[in-house]
């Protein structure tokens, strides 16, 4: 928990950047828009869910309802209106939205806002041929393609409640999240891509939904059309016959602010994943105002962040922010090193990119095998980066401004979480820089670093990192669980509790830790110790199990394993390799084990939960603090 382990904060370093980026920021002065939000918080939020388009005007701005909160009451407008229409009927018509790049140097496609508009309405009107509707929830397994923003927008176009899954997942996540919504209908591909070769997705989807009975249709993008998949006619059909013969106008729904928008779920420190759920209104304006605001997203703008849609970060910064801006996107389905390290800083020069947002883990990486790769790339186009998912280390921070910066953009490190839905903490652009720390509050968010009754800590020392007003982005519950919300209020009273450990300095600059609870942030992704422990168990050879996080250098953090057999089980290299191999089919590839251990018993608590904190500080030589509740 939240011990006070004390940071050294006297070799403090600060890079100021260029003052003519604050002078035409958006944000302007960071301090002063602060102090207005401060002196006029619903006024601020007013302000700016005004520059949005709404059917209906709201009431009020909010309902603060402990722990429920409602935003821009009795409101009336649709996401897609205002990332589609309000561009494609302007003079941003024949700008391009999105662009989109395979793993191939000749696999592209390019749509205007124009172009995009009218393949969701196509695509919405096909949804609607299969019954889909206002309040039906759907499952989206696909790769990075265009098609997977369409589907996206296509079901918040006609009021239907995407969630989004990971093409990473295996069968069990999807069908766990397939189950959960009980979604009507599955989007999915063939296949996937992943240096250079085609992983089938469709045979996961098929698995999947043997035990969803919720699921009546299977919509499936073929890209393989030299070998079309075989459809099922009775469940299965075609994504561009879906669309044969629509309308090219499909009228946005008038939803009401706190309609759901999208489930999305993300793993939970015990038991299932949870389905974090975003509302219309309050989702919209969050992420319009981050993205303007922390990217400073500019008409001549090149964005591209570089997270799958499968994430939160994808439906943000990749998709609903940018195109609620009007900004050019790029979406890529490309591995970061593959066909060599050069990759991305290719799609940097090639598309002009101004704006570039990525994770720790992908900076780490570039650093290992050094600036060569940049180097051979003209990256002067650049002007923002970003980072999230992750601390972003000193090392990393030196490397990616200088490396890839050029010593001129500004870094944003974003501190935020799927519940959060936008922003939470940065640096504002303008801001001095200060390496290892996020930064403050955006104006609009009231955070601190406090202890376990609330009281703000004292620079230097370590407590748990909270929100302690309501903001438009914020998840109105856990889908079917709302008592899994109501602990996020709950944990510290009056307070959003984000189970992050931070530390601020005397500036009120936040360094974020890491997590407080059992989750492992492995490449930015957060993987519950629950999820990887029941897919461990499920095999038939292991009776028990538990997992750590163990630091690591490129990852962040990888996976470790101790497993106890069933009787009579031996343990070997066939064993370790045949548990990684179910991991890998249960829950996919991001969660598998880089290390297992084949021991004897497990510590717990009386209680008989798995102490994983005493494994971790045996693992790391660490003192494993208070053990009283060990059992003998
Ligand atoms: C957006 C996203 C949330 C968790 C969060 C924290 C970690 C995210 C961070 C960061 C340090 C940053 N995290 N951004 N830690 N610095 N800039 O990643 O959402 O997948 O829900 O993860 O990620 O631990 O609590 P999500």
């Amino acid at each position: 928990m939240a011990d006070n382990f004390n940071v050294r904060l006297d070799e403090v370093k600060y890079y100021t950047p260029d003052a003519c980026c604050k002078e035409q920021s958006w944000i302007g002065d960071y301090n002063r828009t602060y102090q207005a939000f401060l002196a006029d918080p619903d006024g601020f939020w007013d302000g700016i869910a005004r520059e949005l388009d709404w059917f209906q005007p709201w009431d009020r701005v909010k309902e603060w309802n402990y722990p429920y909160a409602r935003w821009f009451l009795n409101g009336k407008l649709n996401i897609t209106h205002n990332c589609l229409d309000r561009h494609a009927h302007s003079q941003r018509r024949n700008k391009v939205a999105l662009m989109w790049r395979g793993e191939d140097e000749g696999d592209e496609q390019i749509y205007t806002y124009r172009q995009l508009h009218q393949a969701v309405c196509r695509f919405a009107n096909g949804l609607k041929r299969l019954g889909v509707g206002k309040g039906d929830r759907v499952c989206i397994y696909m790769p990075v393609v265009p098609e997977q923003v369409i589907a996206m927008l296509a079901c918040a176009r006609i009021g239907a409640i995407h969630s989004v899954v990971f093409g990473g997942f295996g069968v069990n996540a999807l069908n766990q999240r397939i189950r959960g919504i009980e979604a009507k209908v599955v989007i999915t591909a063939d296949v996937t891509y992943r240096r250079g070769k085609a992983i089938p997705l469709k045979n996961i989807v098929e698995e999947a939904v043997v035990s969803a009975p919720s699921v009546e249709r299977i919509v499936i993008l073929r890209r393989d059309t030299d070998k079309p998949v075989e459809l099922h006619p009775e469940m299965e059909v075609d994504y561009y016959d879906l669309t044969e013969g629509v309308d090219r106008e499909c009228p946005a729904e008038p939803m009401d602010a706190e309609d759901p928008l999208f489930i999305l779920y993300t793993s939970g420190t015990t038991g299932s994943p949870k389905g974090i759920v975003h509302t219309c209104g309050g989702y919209t304006v969050g992420t319009y105002y981050t993205t303007k605001y922390v990217f400073d997203v500019k008409d001549s703008d090149v964005y591209w962040c570089t997270a799958d849609p499968g994430w939160i970060t994808g439906h943000s910064y990749g998709v609903y922010g940018p195109l609620l801006n009007g900004a050019t996107c790029l979406i890529a389905e490309a591995t970061p090193d593959y066909p060599d390290p050069g990759t991305w800083w290719n799609l940097i020069e090639e598309y002009g990119v101004t704006i570039f947002y990525t994770a720790p883990t992908a900076i780490r990486m570039f650093m290992r095998v050094g600036e060569e790769w940049p180097n051979r790339c003209n990256l002067s186009s650049l002007r923002v980066l970003g980072s999230v998912g992750e601390p972003l280390n000193p090392e990393a921070f030196e490397w990616y401004y200088r490396t890839i910066g050029k010593d001129r953009c500004p870094i944003v490190d974003t501190w935020w979480q799927t519940e959060t839905g936008m922003h939470m903490l940065t640096t504002m652009i303008g801001e001095p820089m200060r390496p290892g720390f996020v930064g403050k509050p955006i104006p609009g968010v009231v955070a601190d670093v406090v202890d376990m009754e609330g009281n703000s800590c004292p620079p230097g020392t370590g407590g748990l990192l909270v929100v302690k007003e309501p903001w438009p982005s914020m998840m109105r519950t856990v889908w079917n669980d709302d008592e899994r919300y109501r602990k996020y209020w709950n944990t510290i009273p009056g307070c959003y509790t984000a189970a992050d450990l931070a530390v601020k300095d005397k500036d009120g600059y936040i360094m974020v830790i890491g997590r407080s609870d059992d989750l492992i942030v492995v490449a930015g992704h957060n993987i519950g110790t629950a999820e990887v422990e029941s897919a461990l168990v499920s095999h038939e050879a292991v009776a028990e199990a538990a997992v750590i996080g163990k630091p690591d250098a490129m990852k962040g953090n990888v996976i470790k394993a101790f497993v106890i057999l069933k009787d009579g089980r031996q343990p070997g290299d066939k064993l370790k390799n045949d548990l990684v191999y179910h991991v890998r089919m249960t829950l996919g590839p991001i969660a598998i084990p880089s290390e297992i251990e084949f021991v004897q018993s497990l510590p717990k608590t009386r209680s008989g939960k798995i102490m994983r904190r005493v494994l971790k500080a045996q693992e790391l030589g660490m003192d494993p603090g208070d053990i009283s509740t060990l059992e003998e």
